[in-house]
């Protein structure tokens, strides 16, 4: 097995189980004549899973009923209708399973007021199919929390992949728009299994040629795919796009004839799109083009962009990951200080898409200050999926806790229990544009993410976008399920081996609350010692600040003052070393190499221990694994274990060469007890990685 099915495998259900299922699960029952994709799609399914799980090929009806049918429609169904099922509350993409009498025969009923809602319905059908639980006696309703639950490919046009590791971009624009991989449906059916509902189809760092007539053809390929599947396509937009392709002098918001361009190229978009979703805009970042450099403001540019896709009905998402101008004095205040301002400001189709922390996607970070602070304005998270930062394709690390922590955290904006999960599900502030988006971890790999364990990533990513309040142990046991088999043994080792994954990373990488300290360019190994760089932001001596005195980012009113821009009550929490939770000490405080923790013992013992316990949860974890490989196919099993193999020399090497630098900085040896590094301060130093994916 090579991981391609994903969490969709249908494989046999043991004997006892299938005899049960089938009894309901003996027809399938839908109107064709509705002509309605995403059911069509939903009964392919459908049949797709119980030839797979229960050896039967089941017969499909338009119009009766028989005993144990599966009846799938929407709300105006007449057999639907009847049932008088509580669907008005439901939106567009809920759904209700209901096992239901009609006329004197037991059936299974999946309703929504969409086909794609009926098709979610479905997914959840079968995933309880898959999971060995019963399908009778269910009375289940679900709907999203969220509006927008999307994935942003960081794809060029070449088909590389920023940030990406998992081989090539999925989309083969070169072969586009004729010949449409049997790649993309499957791409689709995976996402719609877990909710998600729009693709952004290109980088960020966006090439305008994507707005030409060429790539808006190939763009409206996939969307032609994706649409039964309830997916929208968007582009991310180059902001001078008018300037490469509409050959204008400006780019300037204000200027009318840059609006009357993208005005038309929106017309031109939705002609051939008439559902696109909108554009994603990186603007004044990491040297892109923006408003800014017409003095405008980032209001002033989204605004505009947004009058050109109201009429059609598409919106604006607005980075707020912003570092443009030189900021020594701290790049984690930045996009709060462009944004705050602009609260309240932004037209009614723009939502401004933060990162989950005000850096940039570190293993651990602090939430992000902008959520609770603009209650004016829709905010939506984006999360990575892909581990630029967190040991790319090959470490094991679950992404679930690192989401979770994010979305639980308490921004005190309107008082106790203000989450960012209610800043960004809109009930905080009584928004009704909502959305998250997930920088995709997908490429043309087999098995689509680089490791089995990489695609629990995008499903819990799916789940939680689906339900921002989601757990993440819950959703990795039902990952673990559907991925491995419901054997309670396999699935509590991994979802053990899942829940420790997230703290181990953070010990070996970057403990206490540091950040930043992976090499330039490729993010991938240790390099604290990195301090030569251009600007001083993109040195990791800026992020972690030790000296012979002591280390960590003074963010408090002696430093930067950055923990004033978080609401008065976890400001002052974190302004005080005491009352900063120790997991993001270093974050926020200097603190001397003696400073006394908890544990009763001293920074530096500390750290050294946090560093020495991530080697050894990789150890366990591989131990685990190990326990487990009569439970597991032979291919997926070898590849994790060589996986694990390599995150153990690793996360060793993680622990060594920063010890071994912050030993050399602070002059001191190492707490009693740790074992000395394995090689030179200097070796470490001089390793390099010049042909890392990811590029
Ligand atoms: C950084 C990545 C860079 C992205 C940037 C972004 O290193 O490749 O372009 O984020 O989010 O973390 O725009």
């Amino acid at each position: 097995e090579d991981g391609y099915d994903l969490w969709l495998r249908y494989r046999p259900l043991p004997a006892g189980i299938q005899a049960r299922d089938r009894a309901q699960a003996a027809a399938l029952v839908y109107d064709v004549d509705r002509h309605d994709q995403s059911i069509i799609k939903a009964g392919e399914e459908i049949e797709r899973a119980l030839a797979g799980m229960l050896g039967a090929q089941v017969p499909n009806y338009s119009q009766s009923v028989v005993p144990g049918a599966i009846l799938l429609g929407t709300a105006d169904e007449p057999r639907i209708k009847a049932l008088n099922l509580p669907l008005g509350s439901l939106g567009s993409e809920g759904y209700v399973i209901r096992s239901a009498t009609i006329d004197g025969k037991a059936v299974t009923v999946i309703a929504a007021n969409s086909g794609v809602g009926v098709l979610y319905g479905s997914f959840a059908l079968i995933e309880r199919l898959q999971r060995g639980l019963p399908i009778d006696g269910l009375d289940i309703s679900a709907a999203p929390k969220l509006k927008l639950r999307l994935l942003d490919h960081w794809d060029n046009l070449d088909r590389t992949v920023e940030r990406g590791y998992a081989g090539q971009s999925i989309w083969d624009w070169w072969k586009l728009p004729d010949f449409k991989s049997p790649r993309y449906t499957d791409y689709a059916r995976a996402n719609a299994s877990i909710g998600i509902n729009g693709a952004v189809l290109n980088n960020v760092n966006a090439k305008a040629d994507s707005l030409t007539a060429p790539y808006i053809v190939k763009a409206a390929a996939l969307a032609d795919v994706f649409r039964p599947y309830g997916i929208k396509v968007y582009l991310s937009a180059r902001w001078s796009a008018p300037i490469e392709l509409g050959h204008l002098k400006t780019a300037d918001p204000l200027d009318p004839a840059v609006a009357t361009w993208w005005k038309a190229k929106a017309d031109e978009i939705y002609a051939a799109i008439p559902d696109f979703g909108g554009f994603l805009v990186k603007a004044n970042s990491e040297g892109q083009p923006g408003p800014q450099d017409y003095h405008r403001s980032h209001a002033d540019g989204a605004n505009m962009l947004a009058a050109a896709v109201k009429p059609h009905g598409g919106v604006i998402m607005w980075r707020a990951f912003v570092y443009a101008q030189e900021n020594p004095e701290d790049r984690a205040k930045q996009a709060y200080d462009d944004f705050k301002a602009l609260d309240g400001r932004f037209a009614d189709n723009v939502i401004v898409q933060v990162k989950n922390g005000a850096i940039d996607f570190q293993p651990r970070e602090p939430f992000h200050p902008l959520f609770g602070a603009m209650p004016g304005t829709p905010l939506m998270m984006e999360f990575q999926i892909t581990k630029e930062y967190l040991g790319m394709a090959t470490h094991l690390v679950y992404l679930g806790p690192l989401y979770e922590e994010a979305l639980q955290a308490d921004t005190w904006a309107h008082g106790k229990g203000s989450t960012v999960a209610k800043v960004i599900d809109g009930s905080l502030d009584h928004h009704a544009l909502t959305g998250m988006a997930g920088v995709a971890n997908i490429g043309s790999d087999r098995d689509w993410a680089g490791s089995t364990f990489n695609q629990a990533n995008w499903f819990v990513f799916g789940r939680m976008a689906w339900n921002p309040d989601a757990s993440a142990k819950t959703v990795a046991g039902e990952w673990s399920e559907l991925t491995f088999g419901p054997n309670p043994q396999v699935t509590s080792t991994v979802v053990d081996m899942m829940t420790t994954s997230r703290e181990a990373v953070v010990n070996y990488m970057e403990p206490l609350g540091l950040a930043h300290m992976m090499g330039t360019g490729h993010h991938y190994g240790p390099a604290p010692w990195v301090h030569e760089l251009a600007r001083p932001e993109w040195n990791p001596v800026y992020y972690h600040k030790a000296d012979a005195t002591g280390i960590g980012f003074d963010r408090t009113k002696t430093g930067s003052n950055a923990v004033a821009q978080y609401a008065p009550h976890v400001a002052a929490m974190f302004a005080d070393p005491k009352t900063t939770p120790e997991r993001n000490l270093l974050w926020f405080h200097h603190v001397g190499w003696d400073y006394p923790m908890a544990s009763g013992r001293t920074l530096w013992e500390e750290l050294a221990a946090h560093y020495t316990l991530g080697v050894s949860q990789v150890a366990d974890m591989h131990g685990k694994w190990r326990s487990i490989q009569p439970l597991i196919d032979p291919e997926r099993y070898a590849k994790t274990d060589i996986f694990l193999s390599i995150q153990q020399r690793e996360a060793q090497w993680w622990r060594d060469a920063c010890l071994a630098y912050f030993a050399s900085v602070s002059g001191r040896p190492l707490p009693a007890g740790e074992a000395p590094p394995a090689r030179s301060l200097a070796e470490y130093e001089a390793v390099t990685f010049p042909y890392e994916p990811g590029k």
